[in-house]
């Protein structure tokens, strides 16, 4: 990949793709290619055929995907199943047919066993039944690493599969029903802050284990793992350190400066107890996380502090 290759960014204004393209563009990468949702609906296979064959794109970054927390994917299993499928299917083709050099598949840690053991290593992919909160999006997310696998094999395509873990940082989404637990507990502590409110609600009991990757992290192990990775196997993206979820929302407490009390509502889903991953093989290919989580959560809460406007209306 070169500096002036032509490089499509799928779903360039989420947290990922953002993400991913201010990684490019800081690295000097100038022709890139986007389109909104508007533009370019990925789930329709006309329209991802004919962009494909108008914009010939070099490699492409696959960030585009339906994606939530734990309720939004208990509550519309459909959608994150159907719509994940459509655009994996669309996007992975059209990319084969239109002679993309190298494709970049984003999946994510939840397609490993919901008893897997820990810390999670890529072997245990398709070992055992998924965490059942967010089976649809897992099977989705399998589905598109065995396309990228078969169409290296049958055609020798170019595609490589990443596994990040829970991923947060500036351009989340910041809607309570919809978020994930980080930017979610950022959020409910600021917005408790803000109105004096005696208590924080966390949902579940506190005890379930998550890993959290910062996106800015993962777009420059992307970016490296683009250059320098070519091989059928996926790949874990993560730091290699967890916490619990109760531990979070302590930290996330002290950086809004937060002085309340936090309680548990046990009436919502846990989901999987622990889903750390085995980061050895990407620390063997050169690259390691950098930025620690409490400094992480400080910059997007900079960044929601700075945006708050405009994400508590999405
Ligand atoms: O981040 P999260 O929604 O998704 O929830 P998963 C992680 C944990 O935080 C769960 C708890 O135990 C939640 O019950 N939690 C506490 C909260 N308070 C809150 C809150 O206010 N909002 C949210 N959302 N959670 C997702 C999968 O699983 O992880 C996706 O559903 C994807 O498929 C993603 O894989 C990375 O980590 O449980």
């Amino acid at each position: 990949m070169n500096k002036d290759s032509r490089i499509y960014v799928a779903g360039h204004s989420g947290l990922v793709g953002s993400g991913l393209v201010r990684a490019l563009e800081s690295a000097g990468y100038s022709k890139l290619i986007r389109r909104t949702h508007g533009e370019l609906d990925l789930a329709d296979p006309h329209a991802a055929s004919s962009f494909f064959e108008t914009e010939k794109p070099e490699y492409v970054f696959l960030a585009a995907a339906k994606v939530g927390g734990i309720l939004a994917n208990d509550t519309y299993p459909a959608d994150f199943l159907r719509d994940n499928l459509a655009i994996e299917l669309n996007v992975i083709d059209a990319a084969f047919r239109n002679g993309v050099r190298k494709l970049l598949f984003l999946g994510s840690s939840c397609i490993y066993p919901r008893l897997a053991p820990q810390p999670i290593p890529e072997s245990a992919l398709l070992t055992g039944p998924l965490e059942p909160t967010n089976e649809w999006y897992a099977i989705a997310k399998i589905a598109g690493i065995k396309l990228v696998q078969a169409y290296r094999k049958q055609y020798g395509f170019c595609g490589i599969s990443l596994m990040p873990t829970n991923l947060y940082g500036p351009g989340d989404n910041f809607d309570l029903r919809t978020s994930h637990v980080l930017p979610a507990l950022l959020r409910k502590f600021d917005e408790a802050k803000t109105n004096g409110a005696p208590e924080v609600v966390v949902w579940g009991s506190g005890a379930p284990r998550r890993e959290f990757l910062h996106v800015d992290d993962l777009a420059s192990a992307a970016l490296h793992l683009m250059l320098h990775y070519d091989d059928s196997e996926i790949l874990n993206v993560g730091t290699g350190e967890d916490l619990t979820i109760a531990e979070l929302a302590e930290m996330i407490s002290r950086v809004v400066g937060y002085a309340g009390r936090v309680t548990f509502d046990a009436s919502k889903p846990d989901g999987t107890p622990r889903k750390l991953l085995d980061v050895s093989r990407l620390h063997a290919s050169g690259w390691g996380a950098r930025i620690g989580l409490e400094q992480g959560i400080q910059r997007t809460y900079e960044w929601y502090l700075a945006h708050e406007a405009l994400v508590a209306n999405r």
